[in-house]
């Protein structure tokens, strides 16, 4: 089961809640013309066979006015802190100008990835959709960019793809490596048995682009034997069982170039537990 938590943010009214409702199919947040219409943060849940996509619709970003919109703009600080990804939200049908650019100032400070939705591109026509995707391209580093209509449903299926597919990195509190390790080690443990499981380690030495180089550690030359297999049947099967989930983790297909070798007493070297997180 994958799962994200992504934050919808933008400038009040560019239809933030809409489109939180558009990629849930149901409503979950109410919608008017009128700014400022959502005041607290609410959950919206996009369901399919393997994934859970949580999304958090925002109050508008805005310059707090008054008691209500500084506790608004807290909501949208706070929930900033927690999230894998944020959807921010603009308006095709308006200049987009100071107002976006202090939000992006501030969403692709976070780290995350940044995915734009350049949103209300009904009606418009196809060159001025084209110049609005332009400026909003601007903005700053963004991991996609979708001009989509939350009202006539137009890309929301392409976002929603896009925000599933998100590298899963952030959703772990183990480091890009460390995870892949023990997706290899999950699929090591499923193929060996008695005293070797646990003489089992994984260090992945480097993740690249397209390619991710990882060792099977034992302990043993007996060991190693076992985990090689009869021409390398059994390092290789561990290898094709880990590629598709380790696909899954980094949204792309990747070369797994997985190697046994032995290090005695790996158990109990400090340097070796080091490098191997634990
Ligand atoms: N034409 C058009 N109108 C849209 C679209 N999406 C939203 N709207 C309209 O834009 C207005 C604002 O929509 P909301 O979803 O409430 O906007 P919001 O960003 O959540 O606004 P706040 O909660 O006030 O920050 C409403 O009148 C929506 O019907 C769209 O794709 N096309
Ligand atoms: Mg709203």
């Amino acid at each position: 089961m994958r799962s994200g938590f992504v934050a919808a943010a933008g400038r009040p009214n560019v239809g933030k809640s809409t489109l939180v409702n558009a990629l849930c199919g149901g409503k979950v947040a109410i919608v008017s013309d009128k700014p400022q219409t959502t005041r607290r943060r609410i959950f919206g849940i996009a369901n399919g066979d393997d994934y859970q996509l949580v999304l958090a619709d925002l109050p508008g970003f805005q310059r707090p006015l008054d008691a209500l919109t500084e506790r608004m703009q807290r909501t949208v600080d706070s929930a900033f802190e927690e999230v894998d990804a944020v959807l921010f939200v603009l308006s095709a049908r308006e200049r987009i100008g100071a107002g976006d650019r202090f939000i992006a100032s501030r969403v692709f400070a976070l780290g995350v990835p940044v995915v734009i939705a350049l949103n209300k591109v009904d009606r418009l026509k196809p060159g001025h959709i084209a110049s609005q995707m332009n400026t909003a391209a601007r903005l700053g580093d963004f991991h996609a960019l979708h001009p989509v209509s939350a009202k006539t449903g137009d890309g929301i299926e392409a976002l929603r793809d896009e925000l599933i597919a998100l590298p899963a990195e952030q959703r772990s509190d183990l480091s890009l490596e460390l995870q892949i390790a023990e997706l290899i080690r999950e699929k090591a443990l499923g193929l060996t048995r008695d005293e070797v499981p646990h003489a089992i380690s994984v260090e992945v030495e480097d993740v690249e682009e397209n390619a991710v180089r990882a060792s099977v550690l034992v302990e043993t030359e007996s060991q190693k034997q076992i985990v090689v297999g009869k021409g390398g049947s059994v390092v290789k099967e561990i290898g094709s069982r880990a590629r598709p989930d380790i696909e899954a983790l980094l949204g792309h297909r990747v070369f797994l170039e997985l190697k046994v070798k032995v290090r005695p007493r790996w158990r109990r070297d400090a340097a070796t537990l080091e490098r191997l997180g634990l």
